[in-house]
């Protein structure tokens, strides 16, 4: 079945129009997109895609009945040819640890260390993490590589490093004691084995206390072909909580009233978007390292497919779909959509206390930064009374407030979050249903992650999103 390519005549007011007038102007642009390394020889002619004739990736579509391969999208495959090297894996504000070829093995040095990380603007956190980085970052190799971890120890206190789901030498394994002598503060441990397996692991601290208290990054092991249908992004999210009390910025990791909750090291709406075209097959790999909670991960607009653990790739047959999934403690798990449904979905765990941090400046004196006892003693008499909004009708309804009213945050931690290239064209108040474990998944027609990705040009607060509400964009109607 052919795609044909129609543009929507629709007469437009406000920011839509100002979205459709930019698209206009800068037309149907194929700018290289560099998180991607693909050109265009990568992408398959879509128009050949006859074997998939009952599924759009560009609207609704049911596909057709559960056993069919097309149903809900199950085996529709992405943009990307079949038979390439995976994509490279994208962990939002998380870097990739940089490695060497020494001797035919891939070598890579982490560093135990102490993190000074800002969970929101403005709100740095004392953790610990590697190579100055919480989680630490991303190890990413091939079945077959043969990989040498050096580790250091920079923290004041002896460590080891665990490399979680991995099937390999014993001695390399980091359990203290059991399997190795810990390494002391200042001290050296060499990793080194073959990796035989595929999917999405993690390496962690392997002392308790250490764990809780940030001590994680990803280990991405690709195949080293694509597993089809492929997908044209793999995006990686580590869960975190910790509880980090009302007077202080360093985490206590003997508490248990988890109170601020973490996305690859940031709090909503600080996590960054994750960003994709319509009609793209993408996986998103989703590890809980939190130290006690689990968390029911749930998608809008779309229905995933549950298509690996930390176990490893599921085989197609007992995929799952769903839209929320239960991810526990110290698991993985690999979810992979078309996303055919064009718009700023919300991704986030559904427990409620996850959905907020915590709420001090409504509670107390909040002593971080400038902000000392005796600062928040001199200024009582210049603070608002409570009498006037006790006086609000809305007190005599049992149960009132249940909103957290007055969470604004200041002029500058605002730009922090609404400046990123990421967020452009996105609703202006698009940040207050974002909180906690909360991210968004953008699905942006193509012309539009041009304009949002790519271009410098202004884009108003909600030009996008209006434009796709209003079905202002270029399709591909099968
Ligand atoms: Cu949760």
């Amino acid at each position: 079945m052919k795609d044909g390519v129609t543009r929507r005549q629709v007469l437009l007011t406000g920011a839509a129009a100002a979205a459709g007038t930019l698209s206009a102007k800068f037309g149907h642009g194929n700018t290289d997109d560099p998180t991607q390394l693909r050109d265009d020889s990568d992408l398959k002619d879509t128009n050949s895609d006859s074997s998939f004739s009952s599924y759009s990736r560009y609207r609704l579509s049911f596909g057709g009945p559960p056993n069919s391969d097309q149903y809900l999208g199950k085996l529709v495959p992405g943009l990307r040819k079949s038979g390439l090297k995976p994509v490279p894996f994208e962990a939002p504000d998380v870097d990739k640890l940089s490695w060497k070829m020494v001797s035919g093995v891939k070598e890579f040095e982490l560093r135990c260390t102490a993190v000074n990380r800002e969970f929101l603007p403005g709100k740095y956190m004392n953790v610990w993490g590697f190579n100055d980085s919480m989680p630490g970052p991303t190890i990413e190799a091939f079945q077959g590589d043969r990989v040498r971890i050096i580790v250091h120890n920079e923290l004041p206190e002896p460590t080891s490093v665990h490399w979680h789901g991995l099937e390999l030498p014993v001695e390399f394994d980091g359990v203290p004691g059991l399997t190795q002598h810990l390494i002391p503060p200042g001290g050296t441990y060499v990793y080194e084995y073959e990796l035989h397996q595929t999917g999405t692991f993690f390496y962690h601290s392997h002392v308790a206390m250490q764990e809780a208290f940030g001590m994680v990054g990803f280990f991405i092991i690709h195949p080293q072909i694509a597993y089809d249908p492929p997908v044209d992004r793999d995006f990686g999210l580590i869960f975190q909580n910790f509880f980090i009390p009302p007077n202080s910025a360093t985490a206590d990791s003997m508490g248990m009233d988890w109170n601020w909750h973490t996305i690859n090291g940031r709090s909503g709406p600080y996590t960054t978007p994750l960003v994709c075209k319509h009609g793209e097959r993408i996986r998103i790999r989703l590890i809980d390292f939190s130290p006690m909670q689990h968390h029911p991960i749930h998608i809008h607009g779309h229905t995933f497919w549950l298509t690996g653990t930390e176990g490893g790739r599921i085989p197609p047959s007992a995929w799952i779909p769903r839209n929320t999934t239960l991810v526990g403690v110290a698991m993985a798990q690999d979810f992979e959509l078309v996303a055919f449904n064009p718009g700023d979905w919300i991704f986030h765990c559904h427990m409620v206390h996850h959905m907020m941090n915590h709420m001090v400046p409504q509670i107390g004196p909040r002593i971080r930064e400038e902000h000392g006892v005796s600062h928040y003693l001199d200024s009582l008499p210049n603070r608002p009374s409570a009498s006037p909004s006790l006086e609000n009708p809305a007190f005599a309804i049992p149960g009132y407030p249940q909103k957290m009213q007055s969470m604004q945050m200041s002029q500058e931690a605002l730009q922090k979050i609404t400046e990123r290239q990421e967020t452009r064209g996105m609703r202006k108040k698009w940040h207050e249903g974002v909180k906690g474990l909360m991210t968004v998944l953008r699905v942006l027609p193509e012309e539009f992650y041009d304009l949002v990705m790519h271009r410098q040009d202004d884009i108003p607060s909600g030009a996008i999103f209006e434009a796709i509400a209003k079905g202002d964009y270029r399709t591909h109607v099968p």
